[in-house]
């Protein structure tokens, strides 16, 4: 097999087995970023080939605080999928990932395609609605550890996301406040404006980065915009929910 071709293999069954993986990074030090996402784009191929359906994208490490919180600074994007979605106000069952982390964050529903070096206003203008998003990742390496050619491989851990109720893009969201809580607990506060100093640049970033692998955002698709805190790791019992300022709470219990 090829080695591009094992790593996805490799990737994809850790994460259908909830079984962690060493870094590639660490075997392999020639691995680049263009491979990464080249071994991303064919670990995604494999859910497809399952009749996973694509939805849209992620974009991570946009705040500070998550870059802190991984060593890794570089804006990273991946790729969602039907499958990926867990219902607001309903359960997460902690025994189908490694080791769970839930962060706060923004979505974007898109009306219009975007492609390639954009405006934020053109960037704006393309988006439908906006909504309150909490996103489950889940690194399928060991420890959580990873270089930027590991993460970017792994699909920048996305593993699951829960998305509120959507809103007109009139709203103005270069600061908005978000909390997380944890059974009622403040857990992590931030703002809208950790995200790039406004979620639009994530946006925008986006079309950028996946037109670098040949595709364009769709009407119709989602754009989470990265995590405003450090992702809290959840735990077995906990109710973690996430208010954001104007546009609404949302939950999800943690079940095993
Ligand atoms: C990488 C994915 C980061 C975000 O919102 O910044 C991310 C990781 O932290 O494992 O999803
Ligand atoms: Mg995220």
């Amino acid at each position: 097999m090829e080695r591009l071709d094992a790593y996805a293999e490799k990737l994809d069954t850790a994460a259908l087995t909830a079984t962690d993986t060493p870094q590639i990074s660490i075997e392999d030090n020639s691995f680049t970023v263009e491979e990464a996402y080249q071994v991303q784009a064919k670990s995604i191929d494999r859910r497809y080939a399952r009749g996973e359906k694509r939805i849209g994208i992620k974009m991570g490490l946009t705040s500070r605080a998550k870059m802190i919180q991984v060593g890794v600074d570089e804006v990273i994007w991946g790729r969602l999928t039907n499958k990926m979605v867990l219902e607001e106000g309903r359960t997460l069952s902690k025994s189908k990932f490694v080791h769970p982390r839930i962060e706060p964050e923004i979505v974007f529903l898109m009306k219009k395609e975007l492609k390639g070096n954009v405006t934020a206003l053109e960037a704006m203008n393309a988006v439908e609605a906006i909504g309150p998003a909490m996103e489950v990742i889940d690194s399928r390496y060991e420890n959580f550890k990873f270089a930027l050619t590991d993460v970017i491989a792994d699909n920048s851990s996305s593993s699951g996301l829960v998305i509120g109720n959507w809103h007109k893009p009139d709203i103005d969201i270069s600061n908005l406040g978000m909390r997380l809580t944890v059974n009622g607990q403040d857990k992590m506060f931030g703002s809208s404006a950790a995200i790039l100093g406004h979620p639009v640049r994530s946006l925008v970033s986006a079309a950028r980065m996946v037109a670098q692998s040949g595709e364009t955002l769709k009407p119709g698709d989602i754009v989470m915009a990265g995590g405003a805190t450090e992702a809290h790791a959840v735990s077995i019992g906990e109710t973690v929910s996430l208010t954001v300022q104007n546009l609404g709470t949302i939950s999800i219990t943690v079940e095993a």
